[in-house]
């Protein structure tokens, strides 16, 4: 029989800046996605990339001082890029496109031109709003407060010649998509685009841009490139081959079974993207799924406002099933969940290290303890089944089931949710059966502590079944654990009870799953943490140059001198401030003050040769008299100013005057 196809993609990632665990978020779930319906046995097409034109990345490009492809090319294969971060996560997407892929570019510009000989596309004057950072065109009456809606910053004036799609033509149309079809997801989100973006009516939209070119190419009229937008969305087909030759199977998975995307882009998700492929005339996606944001204090988490959460140190703390497990039991797909150290620390305490681990731990144990690692034959079975025994059977049975239709309404965590009640109850199991009260009687109680365990061992199946689209690696520990061989970690025997061999060869390994002891943990990342922002910080920062400049006269009034400490100590109640007693070749003793004592220790100054600048008119401090400024040199390592005296060869006599 043919397998179902089954066609998944991510949003095509902006390498503007390294990604954070925001964006890591959507591609986690995509990956337990799919991973899930290749479990299911579907022929599954999984589709990520990254979308790497627009002004945004022109202008981070020259800001660094290289090309726009030097630059995204570093953030998707650089070190700790896109490609790096998703092998780590275990993400199993079958295919990856960059958006300056050659045959995109091209396929693009056919797809471009396919609508405009239509009619769908045709010239104008484009006058409006555009929101830079968002590379979004708004007009006046979207703008909320007069700033973008979507990121909430300013917005520019925009005029210039443009190309326009024709959106308004579609408007009915999509509207009936939205409102009429389970297209959109949540349900929650279709009011939203009908009311602020469709009523309100729905403008054509401008598609091409003059004032910079890093973008691809309209080819029959050049000085225009393609708004980044109509690039990026149409990446979802050109991967499949759609008008290049470097891929041949549009045909087979096309039209894609879900989109899932941040809630911020469900709106060219659900309106441009379907619009444009109806004029196209090519089938729609069956289901856009916008998911919410993670939040970090409140705030969405977002490079630009600089309060983003890195998934190395993460991965690397705590393990990358552990975290991939956090992302996806803790927040409810659709909405926006706060995210937190602490409560990343007590989701794997609580679920992982307890609940799953204690299960797994205790029943291998056991087994190994009792009966040496090997249940005897006829352990499947039970004479007479306890209540406990029927009601553990029932709910693990009819696990598969609830977990289905959880994911198949992309509810990846209520799926979850459903796993860890069956966990919760083996547990529960445990302490009911009291199998170290059984073995104190083997003669006895021997078969019934042997089925007891198989119960267990068979729960812990079902689950690890369950749970492997979501910790693939730990899953496969868990069945090595059990003696589950491949037979019975299907899909279709996470439905039958009592398929794991009965004589299965279970050893208790390592502890998948250690409980974090969670104060020391936060410090480490705290640590850890301040540590890569302090490296994300410029290596070497200098003030900038003055523009304004001073005359020779002027700056010849400033009177340079040798000076040497004669004495130097901390000023009384001040953090900053040291009071030197310098020879200035004058025969009387300087004071000055200098606020040098975060980088010194006022007696490894005493004997030292400056310069002070001596002819300031003299000023209090601290309640002490000043007469002149010592001089040092300024920069800033890592965020950190660093202060350096200058400090003269000792053989230039006191007095000596600087010119
Ligand atoms: O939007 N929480 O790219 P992008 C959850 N190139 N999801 C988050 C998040 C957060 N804090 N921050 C970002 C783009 N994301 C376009 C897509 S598709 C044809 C083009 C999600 O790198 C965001 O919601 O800005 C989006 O779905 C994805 O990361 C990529 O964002």
């Amino acid at each position: 029989m043919e397998k179902k196809k089954f066609y998944i993609t991510t949003p095509i990632y902006y390498p503007s800046d390294k990604l954070h665990i925001g964006h890591t978020y959507c591609t986690v779930a995509t990956d337990a996605m799919a991973r899930y319906k290749r479990l299911t046995g579907c022929d599954v097409m999984f589709l990520t990339g990254t979308d790497e034109h627009g002004q945004k990345i022109e202008d981070k490009a020259s800001k660094a001082g290289c090309t726009p492809k030097e630059f995204v090319d570093n953030i998707v294969e650089g070190e700790h890029g896109v490609l790096d971060l998703w092998k780590l996560m275990n993400i199993s997407n079958d295919r990856f496109i960059r958006t300056t892929d050659d045959y995109h570019v091209a396929a693009v510009q056919k797809i471009f031109k396919k609508m405009y000989d239509k009619g769908d596309i045709y010239k104008g004057t484009y006058k409006g709003k555009y929101c830079k950072p968002c590379e979004s065109f708004w007009t006046e009456s979207q703008l909320v407060d007069g700033k973008c809606p979507d990121c909430g910053r300013e917005v520019l004036d925009a005029e210039e010649e443009a190309y326009f799609f024709r959106l308004s033509k579609y408007a009915d149309r999509v509207q009936h998509l939205l409102e009429d079809t389970d297209f959109l997801q949540p349900r929650s989100r279709v009011n939203e685009m009908v009311n602020n973006f469709i009523k309100p009516g729905l403008e054509d939209l401008c598609v091409s841009r003059t004032s910079f070119s890093w973008g691809v190419p309209v080819d029959f009229d050049p000085g225009h490139v393609v708004y980044v937008w109509v690039d990026a969305l149409f990446n979802y087909t050109t991967a499949l081959g759609l008008f290049n030759d470097r891929y041949h199977d549009y045909d087979h998975y096309w039209p894609a079974d879900v989109h899932f995307v941040g809630k911020e882009i469900v709106r060219f998700h659900s309106i441009i993207w379907p619009a444009m492929l109806m004029s196209m005339e090519m089938p729609l996606p069956k289901h856009v799924f916008g998911h919410g944001w993670l939040l970090l204090d409140g705030g969405k988490m977002s490079k630009s406002k600089g309060n983003v959460v890195d998934p190395y140190i993460l991965a690397e703390k705590f393990g990358v099933d552990a975290l991939r497990f956090f992302l996806m039991r803790t927040f409810p797909f659709g909405s926006d969940g706060n995210f937190s150290n602490e409560l990343l620390i007590q989701t794997i305490n609580v679920d992982l290290a307890n609940d799953l681990g204690n299960l797994l731990s205790r029943t291998t144990a056991m087994v190994g303890k009792y009966f040496g690692g090997t249940l005897p034959e006829g352990c499947r079975t039970c004479a007479e089944p306890e209540p406990c025994d029927k009601e553990l059977c029932a709910m693990a049975s009819a696990l598969r089931s609830a977990y289905e239709t959880a994911m198949e309404s992309f509810a990846p965590h209520t799926a979850l949710a459903e796993v860890f009640k069956v966990i919760q109850r083996a547990n529960k199991y445990i302490d009911e059966t009291a199998p170290w009260a059984l073995a104190k009687d083997m003669e006895h109680n021997g078969a019934r502590l042997a089925h007891v365990l198989y119960n267990l061992l068979e729960a812990t199946r079902i689950c690890g079944i369950l749970l492997s689209p979501f910790m693939p690696d730990s899953a496969e520990k868990m069945f090595a654990q059990i003696g589950a061989d491949a037979s019975v970690q299907t899909w279709e025997s996470a439905a039958q009870w009592g398929s794991l061999t009965e004589t299965a060869v279970v050893t208790k390994g390592e502890n998948l799953f250690p409980r974090i002891d969670a104060e020391k943990a936060l410090a480490e990342l705290e640590a850890l943490e301040a540590e890569a922002r302090k490296a994300a910080l410029p290596a070497m920062e200098f003030e900038p140059f003055t523009p304004e400049s001073v005359d020779f006269d002027t700056f010849c009034k400033s009177d340079f001198r040798v000076v040497k400490v004669k004495a130097c100590e901390a000023v009384k109640k001040s953090t900053k401030l040291l009071k030197f007693t310098l020879d200035d070749g004058s025969g009387v003793d300087r004071q000055i003050l200098s606020g040098v004592h975060a980088y010194y220790e006022p007696e490894d100054l005493v004997g030292k040769t400056l310069v002070a600048i001596v002819n300031l008119p003299p000023r209090k401090m601290m309640g002490q008299e000043s007469c002149g400024m010592l001089l040092s040199a300024v920069h800033t390592e890592r965020g950190e100013e660093k202060l350096h005296l200058m400090m003269l060869d000792d053989a230039i006599p006191a007095g000596a005057k600087l010119c």
